[in-house]
């Protein structure tokens, strides 16, 4: 962005009105602006790298770091149900996203007793 100091710009992703549609409320690392339309070759390498990158970082659902994936973990998730806070600071949301919804437990439910 533009300007020597980054809060000066920011971009809106959705909308709050006229419809009450609500805006993105969490946190973006990287934003790519492409000036014409990607083909659908630039748009699949784009994605699977995007894939791979999301992959490779750590989806940890044992919660209490005991090794396994169990009821204990499901307490502790239960017990942060819908807390939201800057991702990365509550360890009960898994899938970083700034949320403890149904994403982290579904990581959990896959995890269960591994
Ligand atoms: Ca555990
Ligand atoms: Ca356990
Ligand atoms: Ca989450």
């Amino acid at each position: 962005m533009p300007g020597s100091n980054g809060y000066d710009t920011y971009i809106n992703v959705g909308r709050n009105n006229p419809d009450n549609w609500t805006t993105f409320n969490g946190h973006i690392g990287d934003v790519f602006l492409y000036k014409s339309a990607l083909s659908d070759a630039e748009r699949q390498q784009l994605e699977t790298f995007l894939e791979t990158h999301l992959a490779n970082a750590a989806l940890n659902p044992d919660l209490n770091g005991d090794g396994d994936v169990d009821a204990e973990d499901l307490k502790r998730l239960t017990e942060k149900w819908l807390w939201t806070g800057i991702p990365g600071s509550i360890d009960e949301d898994i899938v970083i996203d700034g949320i403890v919804d149904f994403y982290d437990l579904a990581i959990l439910a896959e995890n269960w007793m591994k």
